[in-house]
C-alpha cells in the first residue's frame, strides 16, 4: 500500500499547458480532469502522510498561431492571451480542478527559466547554428520530413501539401536556425526507457516510443527567425531568433518546480498527463532536453486518447465542439466529471453524445449510488437515524463451516465484505496504472452488489418487535452504511461534491475521509468502531437527480 511505503516522495503532477488560440473544450477538460483525479486520489490515500504534492496547469501563450489568433481578434497578443488564459482558469475552477499552480508562459519567471535552460544547453554543446530547409506546418509549429507530408487537392482542384499526422497545410521554408543535437540522444533515450518500463502508461504508448527510437532521430530546430515569429522568447544572446515554442512550453514544468534556483525538491519525480497527440514531445524531445541539461527525465508520462463527438473529430468548422460549461449546466459539474472519467479509456478514442451521459448518470449515480444511500438512511427503515449496533451473533467473523448452521449471514455476504475490504487496494492499483475508468467501474460494481445484499435480505420485512429480527435489521443497516462510507471515500477524487454530500450525511468528519482514517468495518474484526452508534448527519436530500432526456438541449 502506498501509504505504508517509506519511499513515498514529493510529487509534481502536471497537465499540458493549453494553447490560448481558442477556448477550452471537452478534450482539454479531460486532460485536466484526469490529472485532478490522480491528484485527489493521492490525497485520499496519503492523508496527513503526504510528503508534498503539487499539481500544475496553465496556458501556452507563445507562437505564430497565437500571434495570428490575436491578429484575427484585432487584439494585442498580451491582452488576447490574458483573456483566453482567464477563460481556461474559470472553466477549471468551475470544474473543481484543484491545481496548486497555474502557469502562463508569458510570465517573467518562466522567461527566466527558459533563458537559463537554453544557456545551459548551449554551454554544454548541445545547441549549434544551422540552416534548416523543409516543410513547415504553422498550426503544429513543426518542421516535417518528406515522409511526413502528402498531396491533397482543395475544392478548386489546386494541389497542396499537408502534414499526414495533423492534416494541416505545410509550406516549403528555408531559414537559419539553432539546432538541438537530438540525434545524440537516440541511444541514451532507448536505454533509459528500457530500464524504466513504467515511464509511460498505458503500455501501448510505451511500445510506440520504443518503436520510434529504433529509427534515426534527426537534429531538431529549436528557434525561428524573429522576423517570422515575434511573439515568443528571444534566444539569449541573439535577438534575431525566437525560441521554438515547444522548447519554451516544455520548460514550464521546470518553472513550476522553481528552476533554476529551487527546483531540487520538486525535480526529479514529475508525473505528466498528456494527450496522445503530444506524446513525441513529452517522451522524446523533453527527456532529451532534460538529459542534455544534466537533469533527470520525467518519472512518468500518462497518455490518454481523444474524444470524438458522434463519431467525428471535434472541430470548429464542423461546429461540433463540446463546451464544458454547457455540459456542467446540463449534467452538473460532478455528473460531467463522472461521465468523462468513467467512460474515457486512455488506450483508445471515445465517443461523446448526450444520451450516453444521461443513461450512465441515471444508472450509476441516481439509481445505484443514490438508491443505496436512500435505502439505509431513509427514516422509515433507519428509525434512529444512526449507525446501529453490529451484532456478531448474526454476522460472526467467519462464514459457516460445512454442515454448520450460522445465523442469518450467508456465504454471499462474506464474499461481499471480502470484496469491499479489497477495494481500496484494487482502486489504488487502477489509479497507479492510469485506469481511472476501471477504478470507478470497480466501485460501481460494489455499489450494485451492496444494493443486492440489501434487497436479498429485505430488512423492511423484519419485525422490529422481535429482538432477534431487530438485531439482524441493525446489523444489515450497519454493514450497508459501512460499505457506503467506503464508496464515498473512494469516490472523492472523481465526484468531490457528491462524495462530500454523501459523507456528510454519513457523519464522516473531514479527517476521517482518507484511507488512513477509514477504519473500514473494524467492528467485524473484533475492534471497536468509531461509527457504531454515531448519529447520521442532516438529511441532504436527493444525492443526484435523475436526468430527463427531453429536457436536454436538442442536438
Ligand atoms: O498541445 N480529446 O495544447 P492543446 C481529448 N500547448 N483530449 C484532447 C482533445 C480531444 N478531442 N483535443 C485536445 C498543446 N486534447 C500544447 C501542450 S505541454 C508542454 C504543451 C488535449 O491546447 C491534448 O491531447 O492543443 C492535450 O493533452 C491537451 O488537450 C492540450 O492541447
Amino acid at each position: 500500500q502506498l501509504q505504508d511505503s517509506p519511499t513515498v516522495k514529493r510529487r509534481l503532477l502536471t497537465t499540458p499547458i493549453f494553447y490560448v488560440n481558442a477556448g477550452p473544450h471537452l478534450g482539454h477538460v479531460y486532460s485536466a480532469l484526469l490529472a485532478d483525479a490522480i491528484y485527489r486520489h493521492r490525497k485520499v490515500v496519503l492523508g496527513a502522510n503526504d510528503p508534498g504534492t503539487r499539481f500544475s496547469t496553465g496556458t501556452d501563450e507563445h507562437g505564430l498561431k497565437i500571434q495570428q489568433a490575436a491578429d484575427t481578434a484585432g487584439k494585442d497578443p498580451s491582452v488576447f492571451c490574458a483573456e483566453v488564459s482567464k477563460q481556461y482558469k474559470n472553466v477549471f475552477n468551475h470544474l473543481c480542478i484543484s491545481y496548486t499552480d497555474y502557469i502562463r508562459t508569458t510570465e517573467q519567471c518562466h522567461r527566466s527559466a527558459v533563458e537559463h535552460f537554453w544557456t545551459i544547453l548551449r554551454q554544454r554543446g548541445f545547441i549549434y547554428k544551422g540552416v534548416y530547409e523543409g516543410w513547415y506546418s504553422t498550426p503544429d509549429e513543426s518542421f516535417l520530413a518528406d515522409s511526413q507530408v502528402m498531396d491533397v487537392s482543395d475544392k478548386q482542384g489546386n494541389v497542396m501539401k499537408i502534414s499526414t499526422e495533423s492534416g494541416h497545410q505545410v509550406h516549403w521554408t528555408k531559414e537559419e536556425n539553432y539546432m538541438f543535437k537530438l540525434s545524440e540522444f537516440r541511444l541514451p533515450l532507448l536505454k533509459w526507457f528500457q530500464n524504466n518500463p513504467s515511464a509511460i502508461y498505458p503500455d501501448k504508448f510505451y511500445q510506440l516510443v520504443l518503436q520510434a527510437l529504433q529509427e534515426d532521430l534527426p537534429d531538431l530546430s529549436v528557434s525561428r527567425e524573429r522576423g517570422r515569429l515575434t511573439w515568443g522568447i528571444p534566444v539569449p544572446g541573439d535577438d534575431t531568433q525566437t525560441v521554438y515554442v515547444w522548447l519554451d512550453a516544455l520548460v514550464n514544468y521546470l518553472t513550476i518546480a522553481g528552476y533554476p534556483e529551487a527546483h531540487g525538491s520538486w525535480w526529479p519525480g514529475a508525473h505528466h498527463v498528456v494527450g496522445k497527440d503530444i506524446l513525441k514531445f513529452h517522451a522524446i524531445y523533453w527527456p532529451a532536453f532534460l538529459m542534455a541539461a544534466g537533469l533527470e527525465p520525467p518519472s512518468r508520462v500518462y497518455v490518454h486518447s481523444h474524444w470524438t463527438v458522434h463519431g467525428q473529430k471535434m472541430s470548429k468548422s464542423l461546429g461540433n465542439v463540446v463546451d464544458p460549461m454547457d455540459c456542467c449546466a446540463q449534467f452538473t459539474v460532478d455528473g460531467f466529471r463522472y461521465f468523462l472519467l468513467r467512460q474515457g479509456v486512455p488506450d483508445r478514442d471515445c465517443d461523446y453524445y448526450d444520451d450516453k451521459v444521461v443513461k450512465l448518470l441515471n444508472a450509476e449515480l441516481a439509481d445505484a449510488l443514490g438508491g443505496l444511500l436512500n435505502r439505509c438512511t431513509a427514516p422509515a427503515i433507519n428509525l434512529a437515524q444512526n449507525y446501529p449496533s453490529f451484532s456478531s451473533a448474526c454476522f460472526p467473523d467467519r462464514p459457516a463451516r460445512s454442515g454448520e448452521v450460522l445465523p442469518r449471514a450467508t456465504e454471499e455476504d462474506y464474499k461481499l465484505l471480502e470484496l469491499v475490504e479489497r477495494l481500496p487496494a484494487e482502486v489504488n492499483d487502477f489509479y497507479e496504472n492510469f485506469q481511472v475508468y476501471k477504478a470507478l467501474e470497480a466501485i460501481h460494481v460494489r455499489v450494485k452488489q451492496t444494493n443486492a445484499f440489501f434487497q436479498r435480505h429485505a430488512p423492511w420485512k423484519l419485525d422490529r418487535s422481535n429482538p432477534a429480527d431487530k438485531c439482524w435489521l441493525d446489523t444489515l443497516l450497519y454493514v450497508t452504511l459501512e460499505c457506503l462510507r467506503m464508496y464515498g471515500t473512494l469516490l472523492q477524487p472523481a465526484v468531490p461534491s457528491i462524495a462530500d454530500t454523501l459523507l456528510s450525511r454519513l457523519a464522516v468528519a473531514p479527517h476521517e475521509r482518507t484511507l488512513t482514517g477509514l477504519q473500514f468495518f473494524s467492528r467485524y474484526h473484533g475492534k471497536s468502531c468509531p461509527f457504531e452508534g454515531r448519529n447520521l448527519g442532516p438529511d441532504t436530500g436527493i444525492l443526484f437527480n435523475r436526468l430527463e432526456r427531453q429536457k436536454l438541449r436538442s442536438k
